[in-house]
């Protein structure tokens, strides 16, 4: 029997099976896929198949077992930090990536964004901004925001700015953005995923947390992938109904963000305005960092390339450097 693994706490899976029931199952020990090295073998998202022993568990119901993953389309995958060895698959088979950022409640750094980018770039996943809490924001907070928008937009980034509190009118341009796709929501503790959720299926449908006082920064609420199942007619505020339908993964915050096993020389592709404009530096292998004739270098300081990207690139390019030295 086949089915699509809508969620995972580690131990135990529940899979919607073709028929539209959900199972939970299990996997053996020794399960392992070729080629990834995962702590988790079995993602949000995978179709598997599922098999039943005629067997009964303590609590009288089959028990099921994932025997088999279907080929990804594709997949994310993270390091929790750079020093860990493990890798956690995000999700697989997904068409988009919504990255909920917060300019202030909590602070989204510029460094967290980039990094994730630049993972979604090598995993070849798109990637929209979502710039969440606009109800919280100070005017110059709000200006901040726009400055933002403007630098991912000017580099090829769909963004857009919400409140997922503040309803409906909150919410414009969504519906368009999720209908007939797979988007899995990412984003640090506390930007407010499950809020998001929450809004746009109308109801609860999983918990949200506060963050805290003294720190201003989320408290891990979520703490297991679940993907779920939009469908159904959004109000767009002016009696303006529109359908809707697609699957939101909602995923537990993250800090960091270590990116994996990226060779020097291919970090520049991944920041899209660095690769293009690198075709102009006078050594096909500059690395951006102190070659004399460097276009990058020449493109920030007349303001070509923003600080905070060349910056965010330095870091990642630091990271490999640091791995050979392991
Ligand atoms: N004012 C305001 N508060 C919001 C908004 N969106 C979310 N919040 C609040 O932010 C807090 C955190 O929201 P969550 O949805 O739990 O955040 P999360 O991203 O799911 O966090 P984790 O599950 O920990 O990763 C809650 O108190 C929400 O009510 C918003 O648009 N405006
Ligand atoms: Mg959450
Ligand atoms: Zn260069």
């Amino acid at each position: 029997m086949r089915g699509l693994v809508i969620k995972s706490t580690g131990s135990s899976y529940i899979v919607r099976m073709d028929d539209g029931s959900d199972v939970e199952c299990r996997i053996k020990g020794n399960f392992r896929i070729r080629g990834i090295r995962s702590t988790n073998p079995v993602a949000v998202g995978d179709y598997v198949e599922v098999q039943s022993d005629n067997r009964l568990s303590d609590k009288g119901h089959s028990v099921y077992w994932i025997t088999e993953v279907e080929d990804r389309r594709n997949y994310i995958i993270r390091r929790s930090t750079n020093l860990s060895k493990e890798s956690h698959i995000l999700a697989a088979n997904i068409d988009q990536v919504a990255l909920i950022v917060t300019v202030n409640h909590p602070v989204t750094s510029t460094t967290f964004i980039d990094r994730f980018l630049a993972t979604a770039e090598a995993y070849r996943v798109p990637t929209v901004l979502i710039f969440n809490k606009i109800d919280l924001l100070t005017e110059e907070e709000l200006a901040h925001l726009e400055e933002l928008r403007k630098l991912y937009e000017s580099i090829g980034y769909q963004t857009l700015a919400i409140s997922a509190l503040a309803g409906r009118n909150g919410l414009a341009g969504l519906s368009g953005l999720l209908t007939g796709k797979t988007t899995l929501l990412s984003g640090n503790s506390g930007v407010g995923k499950s809020t998001l959720l929450n809004a746009l299926f109308g109801r609860e449908m999983t918990r949200t947390g506060k963050i805290s006082d003294a720190h201003d920064k989320g408290m891990h609420t979520t703490t297991f992938s679940e993907m779920y199942e939009l469908k159904g007619q959004r109000d767009e505020g002016q009696s303006t109904k529109e359908s809707i339908h697609g699957w939101l993964i909602d995923t537990p915050g993250i800090k960091g963000f270590g990116t994996i096993d990226f060779e020097k020389e291919e970090v520049s592709h991944y920041f899209r305005e660095i690769f293009r404009i690198s075709a102009d530096c006078r050594f096909g292998n500059c690395t951006h960092t102190n070659e004399p004739g460097c276009a990058v270098q020449q493109a920030a300081i007349e303001g070509r390339i923003a600080i905070s990207r060349l910056e965010s690139y330095m870091s990642l390019l630091g990271d490999c450097t640091e791995s050979k030295y392991r």
